[in-house]
């Protein structure tokens, strides 16, 4: 069977110094000779990506379904690029993914399955790291920024459902790694080095597909 190459994803709690450590990771993977794109989520380039900018700014405001549903179409207008390259033998290191959207959307409320739904089908990691920081520590690096996730309060219940979506996947046989991202810099980005080498040799045959066995029952 052909070989192709991993796909990486990096979630986090705001502060948890994700965008630092996604570019860090590419810069040694580059520089190791694996060949790596960065993809990050939300892609605000988009016309969806525009939506949900101005939605994060406060320039406007939406339905939490209705929000919920562009994130995720957000990742759907992506996911055959993401498949190419790891099928051409790129690996796709992913700032944010479909976990972010079921941590955020559920918990300002909305139901965890229904959130799941949309991402069900979109190629599934093969190594989630997931950078965790108590909301005390974010602090102490300068608190939150302006956009609309960025409170305390907030930030520690999306903490409890990524870890709750992290003890899924794992059970599920999906390989999620919680880092603890309260370290300096440079161990953390040990760690997650580590990681990576373990996967940086490719995966065997295509890609794998997030929750496909929540799908409802085809009764037709
Ligand atoms: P970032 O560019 O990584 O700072 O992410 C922007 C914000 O959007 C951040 O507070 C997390 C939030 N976010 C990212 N993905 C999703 C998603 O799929 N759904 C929801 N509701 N929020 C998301």
């Amino acid at each position: 069977m052909t070989r192709r190459a991993p796909f990486i994803v990096i979630e986090g709690l705001d502060r948890s110094g994700k965008s630092t450590q996604t570019a860090l990771l590419l810069q040694r993977m580059k520089a190791t000779n694996i060949p790596a794109q960065l993809v990050k989520f939300p892609d605000r380039t988009t016309a969806i990506g525009q939506m949900i900018n101005s939605y994060l700014q406060s320039d406007s405001d939406l339905d939490d379904r209705a929000i919920h549903l562009l994130f995720s179409a957000n990742r759907w207008e992506l996911a055959s690029t993401i498949e190419q390259l790891l099928n051409s033998g790129i690996s796709v290191v992913c700032d944010r993914y479909a976990f972010s959207g079921i941590a955020f959307s559920a918990s300002k409320g909305l139901s965890y399955e229904w959130c799941r739904s949309p991402d069900i089908s979109l190629p599934a990691p093969d190594l989630t790291l997931f950078l965790d920081i108590s909301p005390e520590a974010a602090k102490e690096r300068g608190g939150y920024g302006e956009e609309r996730y960025e409170k305390e309060e907030m930030q520690r219940k999306v903490g409890e459902i990524f870890r709750r979506i992290g003890r899924e996947i794992s059970a599920d046989g999906g390989k999620w790694v919680n880092i603890d991202a309260g370290r300096e810099r440079e161990a953390v980005a040990e760690e997650i080095w580590k990681w990576v080498e373990g996967v940086a040799n490719g995966a065997v045959g295509p890609s794998r597909r997030l929750w496909t066995d929540k799908l409802p029952v085809d009764d037709s």
